[in-house]
């Protein structure tokens, strides 16, 4: 044995071994529940689900009115001034608004509060009734939050859905017309099925609601937040009044009421949801569910209070931004208001050599969703590539170990891994893929830098200033402009704040280290459906690819499901549908008894489960980890299972597939694939065949490449030990590659099923006609 290879050993060993000594902390343990049979799990340091970690207080009114005594000469509320608009246009002649933004302006609680009263006082004298519902349809600002603060005032519940803005620059690569369209039915749909009689929206948003005026009988009303009401608007004949935001606060100044303050159990806020499929659905819920949730956050952020400043920039008709800016608002924290497209110096609304919001406000805190963490972490990986200029095939190291995490991370960086797609990640160590969540890129990331901080890496192999290149990404693209959010799964993200240009090495390291012992990231799961409540990883767990333990206010439940082939027996880990309960529990869908039905149960004891619809496993410390997603298994004619992505994860080993999605319908008993060759090695093939071509279409479309491609996916899926019939019998070869930009994958590179079914329906349809 060569000493070298001994060398490589031994430190790892010990370090194993003195790692074996502290057996895992304990998150969450086993507790005895109702309901459906199941291994259920709940938080460690909380017996009983948490309602309110305020004592006296029931609901987010009465949150409100506390926070503002307490903290009554305090800021609350900072929005930048506009300083100048300017409209440039573009290359390709598209003209863009550009943005000379000031700083902010603050609100005290003391001021807040009044408004909010008057805001109340306002929409009684406008005649909306008690039980009557109000939608707020605009971006984030402060007139939202202090709308929203009026409306409980008022025990009026209060309907949202994103406005345009929000959903169109989170998803800017999305198709804009598509998305309008998608803004506008939800619109339609949210407005018209909740009988709303007064609507607060934007300026911006006055255009759709006018476009559709003509279908929206229960409207009376219409408030405006700016001042300045579209003219168009007025002129057109209906019967709604339209009063702006400011002249709704002067009439209730003038004709002041007492407030009408709602119980915990009554509705706050019905949010309407996209949903991956079919119509939007409007969650119900209550005021206790949303203060079960803050409660929960407050437990896991730590020492979150006066000093910190909050940056709020996502849309409020995400629950994760409502709830967050009702417990900034809580605990006296200054709310920074901003967008998404004015995040950072250089995002697109802001004029060249201004400041944007991040760096006007210098947050502590703020909320991300992992689209924004997918672009750090593509971010991140470009970076570590243009370090090293860019073409680098191999690296040889040598002088040191190398541990496990860091050569994954560099061959992720590096290597054809990431090239090809992320969900080849991890197909060798586990049957399942890691379906859902993909986001562990970005800890393996945190992780590594956090490695290399900690164990001082020996400067000599240049190793020091790599890392501070990466951290200097990292950080500068924690403020980069967001993409398309998914709801799903939260992140939140204690920002490490300062200008991190020209920052020298040592400084930078311990900036960095002290960030890294706090962990900057902590991965949550949950839902709307849940209030986001779910779970919630703990700020001392450094370990990737799991969400964390229960939140201190659910109980997390796995139940078995047999057909998909996981029971809460399995060995090493149990393993079954995710089943969410506890007070975070929404009442269900608005006028939809039978979706309600479908996922919500009431067990014997009262409590409530959501059933998600996701498929987990539950390490030894009561940690959670998403492993797949029943709507992503299919069952065949003859009964059998087929789990598309753990099939695709096997199969896109394949040198030949740069990307594949496995199809598998019901009606027969076999499934089939999309693949996307990898041009590089089918011409490498070609060439080495001899087979000549015209280009790479014309040799995708080729007999022989399908068939050897296919022979590929045989060897891969059989290595992989997949089951025969999940083995596609027949393939359709592709030769343009899936992108962000076509639709058919989101920016972090998931399958989106549908786009693609929709996309290549014909190509399915013969694949199962022949
Ligand atoms: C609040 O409003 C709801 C719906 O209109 C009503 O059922 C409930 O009784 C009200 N709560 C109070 C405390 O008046
Ligand atoms: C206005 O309504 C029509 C249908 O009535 C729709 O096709 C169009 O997209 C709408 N325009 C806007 C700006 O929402
Ligand atoms: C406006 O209201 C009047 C009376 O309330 C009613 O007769 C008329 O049909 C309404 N017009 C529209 C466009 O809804
Ligand atoms: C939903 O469940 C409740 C209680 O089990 C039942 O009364 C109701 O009829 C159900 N509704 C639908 C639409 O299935
Ligand atoms: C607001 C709400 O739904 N509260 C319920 C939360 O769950 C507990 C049981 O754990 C019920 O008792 C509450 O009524």
């Amino acid at each position: 044995m060569s000493p070298y290879i001994f060398g490589v050993i031994l430190p790892l060993l010990v370090t194993l071994l003195v790692r074996n000594k502290n057996p895992p902390k304990k998150r969450g343990v086993p507790v005895q529940t109702g309901g459906e049979a199941g291994l259920a799990i709940r938080n460690s340091r909380f017996e009983s689900p948490v309602q309110s970690a305020w004592e006296g207080v029931a609901t987010l009114a009465e949150l409100f009115e506390e926070a503002c005594k307490t903290h009554a000469e305090r800021l609350l509320l900072g929005t930048r001034v506009v300083l100048a608009r300017e409209v440039e246009s573009g290359p390709d002649g598209r003209s863009f608004e550009k943005l000379h933004l000031g700083d902010y302006g603050w609100l005290s609680y003391d001021t807040v509060f009044d408004v909010v009263s008057s805001f109340a006082s306002g929409l009684a004298f406008l005649g909306h009734a008690r039980e009557e519902r109000a939608a707020i349809f605009a971006d984030t600002r402060q007139e939202w939050f202090m709308a929203l603060q009026g409306c409980f005032r008022r025990n009026v519940t209060v309907v949202t859905m994103y406005a345009s803005l929000g959903e169109e620059a989170l998803s800017y690569s999305l198709n804009e017309f598509v998305c309008s369209l998608f803004w506008y039915e939800l619109t339609f749909k949210s407005l018209f099925q909740t009988e709303v009689t007064t609507v607060i929206c934007g300026r911006k948003e006055m255009k759709t609601l006018v476009n559709i005026s003509g279908q929206l009988d229960t409207v009376k009303r219409v408030i405006c937040m700016d001042d300045d009401i579209p003219s168009d608007a007025s002129s057109i004949a209906y019967n709604w009044t339209i009063t702006s935001f400011s002249e709704v606060e002067r009439l209730g100044r003038e004709n002041p009421v007492e407030a009408d303050l709602p119980l915990s159990a009554d509705v706050a806020v019905i949010m309407y949801t996209s949903g991956s499929t079919g119509l939007p659905k409007g969650v119900m819920m209550t005021h206790g569910n949303v203060l079960a949730t803050l409660s929960a956050v407050m437990t896991i952020v730590p020492d979150i209070g006066t000093k910190d400043i909050y940056l709020a920039y996502l849309p409020m008709a995400h629950i994760l931004e409502l709830a967050a800016e009702n417990l900034m608002a809580a605990v006296g924290v200054p709310i920074g208001y901003g967008s998404p497209l004015t995040l950072t110096d250089t995002s697109n609304k802001i004029k060249k050599g201004t400041k944007g919001d991040a760096t006007a406000l210098s947050p502590t805190l703020m909320a991300a969703v992992p689209a924004i963490l997918d672009r750090v972490r593509d971010g991140v990986f470009k970076k570590v590539r243009a370090i090293l200029g860019g073409r680098i095939r191999f690296i040889l190291s040598g002088g040191a170990p190398l541990s496990g995490d860091t050569q994954k991370f560099i061959n992720i960086c590096l290597g054809k891994v990431h090239l090809k797609s992320p969900r080849t990640q991890d197909t060798k160590e586990k049957q399942a893929p890691k379906k859902v969540l993909e986001d562990d890129w970005i800890f393996l990331a945190i992780y590594f830098v956090g490695f290399c901080c900690r164990k001082e890496w020996p400067n000599s192999l240049g190793m020091g200033f790599w890392v501070a290149k990466i951290l200097e990404g990292l950080l500068r693209l924690f403020l980069e402009s967001p993409r398309r959010q998914e709801e799903r799964i939260l992140g939140k993200l204690n920002q490490a704040h300062s200008s991190h240009k020209r920052t020298s090495l040592s400084s930078f390291q311990v900036k960095v280290y002290s960030t890294i012992k706090c962990a900057p990231i902590g991965q949550g799961y949950g839902l709307t459906e849940t209030c986001a409540g779910g779970t919630f990883s703990d700020v001392d767990d450094t370990s990737v690819g799991r969400v964390g333990p229960p939140l201190p206010c659910s109980f997390i439940k796995l139940i078995n499901w047999p057909e998909g082939g996981y029971l809460t027996n399995d060995s090493p880990m149990p393993r079954g549908e995710i089943v969410i309960g506890g007070p975070n529990v929404t009442l269900g869908y608005f006028k939809n008894e039978e979706k309600t039905n479908e996922s919500y149960k009431v067990d014997e004891r009262g409590m409530r489960w959501f059933y998600t619809g996701d498929i987990g496993r539950f390490h030894p410390d009561g940690c959670l980890e998403i492993i797949d997603r029943k709507k992503d298994i299919v069952k065949l004619q003859h009964g059998e299972y087929v789990s598309l992505g753990k099939v695709e994860a096997a199969l896109i080993v394949s040198p030949f597939v740069d990307n594949i999605m496995v199809h598998a319908d019901p009606f027969h008993n076999y499934c089939v694939a999309l693949v996307v060759g990898s041009q590089f090695t089918l011409e490498e093939w070609a060439s080495q065949q001899g087979i000549s071509y015209i280009n790479f279409l014309d040799l995708c479309a080729k007999e022989e490449t399908v068939k050897e491609v296919h022979a590929s996916l045989l060897k891969e899926g059989k290595k992989a030990h997949l089951e025969k019939f999940e083995i596609p019998a027949k393939i359709k070869l592709l030769s343009d590659p899936w992108t962000p930009e076509s639709g058919l994958v989101t920016a972090a590179l998931k399958l989106k099923r549908e786009a693609i079914k929709k996309t290549f329906n014909e190509e399915l349809t013969k694949l199962y006609a022949s």
